[in-house]
C-alpha cells in the first residue's frame, strides 16, 4: 500500500492527492428517451451548480434536458463510464434523478470496475442501492471505498424507483492518476535531459 492510498483510506470523501476525474464519458444499453436525455447528460455537469474539481459539492436540478433517462419500459441494463485513463479510484458521487418524486431514479445496482473495458469485477465495498432523490435540488450521495485501479466503471442497474423508465442526473468520480511505470519515468527524464542539452547548444 502506498502512502497516498493509506491516507485516502482514513480521509473521508475526496482524499489527499485525489481529484474529480475530468472528461469521463458514459454509454448505456438502456437507450435514451430522446435527444435531450442522452447518457452524456450524466457526466457533462449539465444541471449542476456549485460543483468544483476537488469535492462532490454541487446541487442538481430536475429539468428534462440535464439528466439521462432510459427508453420507457427499460429499467434494467448497463451504464458504462470510461474514465479516460487509469486511476486509483477512491470514490464516486451520484445525483439521482428527482423527477416524479424520485420514482425516476435508479434503485438497486451492482457496481463493477475494469482496467481494460472488457473484464469487469465487482467493486469491493461498493454500494448496492442509490438513495431516492424525492425533490430537487439534489445533492450527491457519495460512496467511498479502498482505492482500486480502474479505467472503467459499470453500473449494472437492476431496477428503478417505479417509473416506466429510469435515469441519473449526474455521476462524478474521484481518484489519483496512476504515475508512469519506472520505464516511463526514465524515458521522460531522458527526453527532458535531451531537451535541456539541445537548448544549451542553440
Ligand atoms: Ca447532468
Amino acid at each position: 500500500m502506498t502512502l497516498v492510498s493509506a491516507l485516502a483510506l482514513v480521509l473521508p470523501g475526496v482524499g489527499w492527492g485525489t481529484m474529480i476525474i475530468p472528461n469521463v464519458t458514459a454509454t448505456t444499453d438502456m437507450g435514451s428517451l430522446n435527444a435531450d436525455t442522452t447518457p452524456d447528460k450524466m457526466v457533462d455537469g449539465s444541471g449542476l451548480t456549485g460543483a468544483n474539481s476537488t469535492s462532490f459539492a454541487g446541487l442538481h436540478d430536475d429539468e428534462d434536458s440535464t439528466g439521462w433517462k432510459s427508453i420507457p419500459g427499460i429499467t434494467k441494463g448497463f451504464i458504462t463510464f470510461n474514465l479516460g485513463d487509469l486511476y486509483e479510484l477512491d470514490a464516486f458521487g451520484v445525483w439521482n434523478h428527482a423527477q416524479l418524486n424520485g420514482d425516476r431514479g435508479v434503485h438497486s445496482v451492482l457496481v463493477e470496475i475494469s482496467t481494460n473495458g472488457t473484464d469487469f469485477a465487482p467493486l469491493a465495498g461498493g454500494p448496492t442501492v442509490f438513495a431516492r432523490a424525492p425533490s430537487a435540488p439534489v445533492s450527491a450521495q457519495v460512496f467511498s471505498f479502498a482505492p482500486v485501479a480502474a479505467a472503467y466503471v459499470r453500473f449494472d442497474v437492476n431496477d428503478g424507483y417505479g417509473a416506466v423508465n429510469t435515469g441519473l442526473a449526474e455521476v462524478r468520480f474521484s481518484g489519483t492518476a496512476q504515475v508512469p511505470e519506472p520505464g516511463g519515468w526514465l524515458l521522460l527524464g531522458a527526453g527532458l535531459a535531451g531537451l535541456f542539452c539541445y537548448r544549451r547548444k542553440s
